[in-house]
């Protein structure tokens, strides 16, 4: 793998797939230069919700966090590209979209640490993007292909 296959996972969440934000998110990415390998519209049932987000079973707000998180479709995707996880963390903004600055994604459009309309994994957790991109998609799913503007995007492609 080159230096510029780095794969991350990514996702709208119920509230953003709610106030149509889909496009405007992937778009950002896209423009970014990062690649979309996967998509997949679907809604996440209680057992890959306690999956997902098991490094928070017990805490105060994970039965309302898992109740959000299920409460309606979520369009799921795997973004490559260099350090692709910590840019996607960088462009995402803070957890509490009240602390994320304006530019980033929370920082442009939430206002509720609850409802924060992203999840990309952490960059800090070694092996979450791998993980991550497992619970949610099957190899077949990830598509193997090359960006046509990649050579305009890095200086050694
Ligand atoms: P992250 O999404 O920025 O990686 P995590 O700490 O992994 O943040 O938390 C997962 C999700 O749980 C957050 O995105 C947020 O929606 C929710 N969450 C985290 N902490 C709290 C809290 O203190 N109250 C309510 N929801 C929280």
């Amino acid at each position: 793998m080159s230096h510029h296959d780095e794969r991350t996972f990514v996702m709208v969440k119920p509230d953003g797939v709610q106030r149509g934000l889909i496009g405007e998110i992937v778009s950002r990415f896209e423009d970014r230069g990062l690649k979309l390998v996967a998509g997949k519209f679907m809604r996440i049932d209680e057992e890959l919700a306690h999956e997902h987000y098991g490094e928070h079973e017990g805490k105060p707000f994970f039965d309302g966090l898992v109740e959000f998180i299920t409460s309606g479709p979520v369009f799921a995707m795997v973004w490559e590209g260099a350090d692709a996880t910590r840019q996607v963390r960088k462009m995402m903004g803070e957890t509490d979209p009240a602390e994320s600055a304006p530019g980033t994604i929370r920082g442009d459009y939430g206002l509720d640490l609850g409802q924060n309309v992203i999840h990309g994994s952490d960059h800090e957790d070694e092996g979450a993007n791998e993980r991550e991109i497992d619970l949610f998609f099957d190899e077949e799913e990830l598509v193997d292909y090359e960006r046509s503007d990649a050579e305009w995007v890095y200086e050694d492609e």
